[in-house]
Parts: C-alpha cells; structure tokens; sequence
C-alpha cells in the first residue's frame, strides 16, 4: 500500500485537559505520564506507563496537518493521518514471560504495519517493569532484546527504527510499546561518539539492542532514541548522576551536529528519564546549565536499562519554519 507523503509533524507538550487536545485538528496522540490523569476512551490517549517526577502534569501531543481517523484492532489501537501514524500496544507478561510477551508485541505491530499505507517504522518506545531484574544473560532486558530481534528478524525489518527502552514501576509485568511510523521513509542516524547499538560486544548480552541513535524525519525533524552517558560502548562516570547528564547531553549535541541541526530550542521536547527521585533537583539544576530554559522537558522516573546508568534523554528536535 502507499499513502499520501507525508506533511508537517510536529511533537509538543501541553498542559490542558486531555479532552481539549484530542479535539484539536490534527491530533494524532495525546501522552499522559501521570495515573491520576482522567482516562479518555478516545485511542489516540495513551497512559504512559512512567510517571513524571513532578506537577503539573504536562502531557505530550503529536499533530500533523490533516483529517486523523483512529481506532482498534483487538489490543492495538492505531490513529492515522496525512502520511503519519500512531500505534499502540500492551500485553500482560503473566502468560508466557517478557519474551513472549514481546514477541507478540512487535508481531502484532509489524503486522499491522505491512498492511498500512504509513509502513515506515521511524520511533519505538518501549516500557518493561523491573527491566534490571534477573542476572546476567536471564536480565529482563537482554531477554527484551532477543526476542524484540527475533520479531524483527522474522518480519524482515532490517533497518531499525529510532528507540527508548526504560524501566518503568506502574502496573506489574505489563509491557507497553508505542510508536510512529510514516508512508514515507526516514533517515537512521547514528552517534559518532557511540558504538552502533547494533554492534555491541557480548558483553552486554546475546543479542545486540536493535535500533538506531536517532531518526531523521520525512519533512525535517530529528527523533532522538534514548541517549545516556554511553562512550563507545562503555557506561562512563559511575555513580555520578551529574557527570552522566553532562555526557548524555554531550551524546545529544553530536547527534544535532550530524543532523545539521543547530541547537535545542522551543521545538525541541525532550524527557529525561532519572532512576532515582531523590536526583530530580540534581538533574533539573544540571539541565538549566546546558539548555535554554526555553527547551521543554518533562523528568519521568525511569529504569534504565544498564543498571549503572541514572539518566537518560529522549526527545526531537524540530526547525522552524523558514
Ligand atoms: C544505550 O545507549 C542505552 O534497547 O531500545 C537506549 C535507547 C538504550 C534504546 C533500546 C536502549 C534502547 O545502549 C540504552
């Protein structure tokens, strides 16, 4: 199938009820990181399974510049519109363990994406509970990444998408997976200071993470995976939440200056995600260092998937129009 090429896509966070956002034109997707958020029925509002570490309660909207339609299909609801898509998938564990629940997962949505005209999978997030549960090899997350590459091998996806991977303390041994794709391809990058994640020694597991550091949009617009104080392949600064924000954003900078882009500004949301609460105020102060105060962000806690690390960013980065 092909679809329309895609127009403006654009990622920003608000604070407004949920209802108000979904009726905008163009809505795609409204984000809620908080539980106490009032559930909408509407698809296109997702719970993120991770919980901001402070109020208001922001949420994220994703807007593209067309009708949207949405709806569901058993437990993947998708939202669509001008060449862009969202989808969304959750499954519980308690059946057959993180690798099978992943495994359906990204079946289910490679699946669906195939027979979509917007068949080009750009962002993946992806939220697992005690992702540094298990040792060694039987770790949650090095079971995550084999099966999520079995999927991936089995649908012929070769060319990996943008992604997030983070522990999150919501509902037990649920797995939540969102993501963005479009009807037209985007353009991997990776991070000149970083090993590719797909050529990471063994040391890390048996099977390497599958994605890419970041993506560049069709129609502009850098989707950045989630970057943490990782030289190399190595974690750097141990136990040191300052100098591994520093270094994560240093990660950041090089992928901007790969992606021609100039710095973070107003278009440019980004989510840290802080293993430990008590480092919020730590992590804020650090932050307000390196960007403009002007760059939105949201703290969430989150796991990250090295049990080293304390911090990591995700975010975009879009241009303004000229
Ligand atoms: C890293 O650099 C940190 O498995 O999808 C970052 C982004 C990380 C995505 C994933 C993992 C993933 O290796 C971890």
């Amino acid at each position: 199938m092909t679809g329309v090429t895609p127009g403006p896509f654009r990622v920003a966070y608000h604070d407004a009820p949920v209802q108000t956002l979904l009726d905008k034109p163009g809505a795609l997707a409204v984000f809620s990181f908080s539980p106490a958020t009032p559930h909408a029925t509407d698809p296109r509002h997702l719970h993120v399974l991770q919980t901001a570490l402070a109020a208001p309660a922001t949420l994220e909207c994703w807007s593209v510049a067309g009708e949207v339609s949405h709806g569901r299909e058993d437990d993947l609801r998708w939202s669509r519109g001008a060449g862009w898509q969202f989808m969304a998938i959750e499954a519980d564990e308690s059946a057959g363990g993180i690798e099978a629940a992943c495994e359906h997962v990204y079946d289910r949505l490679l699946a669906h994406l195939d027979a979509s005209p917007e068949r080009h999978l750009l962002r993946v997030w992806n939220y697992l509970d005690t992702i540094n549960s298990g040792e060694g090899d039987a770790e949650r997350y090095r079971r995550f990444c084999s099966a999520r590459a079995r999927s991936m091998a089995a649908h012929g996806l070769v060319r990996f998408p943008a992604a997030t991977a983070i522990g999150h303390r919501g509902t037990p041994r649920r797995l939540q997976v969102y993501a963005l794709s479009a009807s037209a391809d985007g353009h991997a990058l990776e991070n000149p200071r970083q090993v590719s994640a797909w050529e990471y020694p063994r040391q890390y597991g048996p099977t390497a993470p599958s994605f890419a550091r970041a993506m560049l949009l069709p129609q502009g617009g850098l989707a950045i995976s989630g970057t943490a104080a990782v030289i190399g392949h190595a974690s750097h600064h141990v136990e040191d939440v300052t100098a591994q924000l520093d270094e994560a954003v240093a990660n950041l900078r090089a992928l901007l200056e790969r992606a021609a882009l100039p710095a973070f500004d107003t278009l440019s949301p980004l989510k840290v995600y802080v293993r430990h609460p008590e480092d919020a105020a730590t992590v804020r102060a650090a932050l307000a260092r390196h960007l403009d105060a002007s760059v939105p962000r949201i703290l969430l806690q989150g796991d990250i998937c090295r049990t080293e690390l304390l911090v990591e960013i995700d975010g975009w980065c879009f241009e303004n129009a000229a």
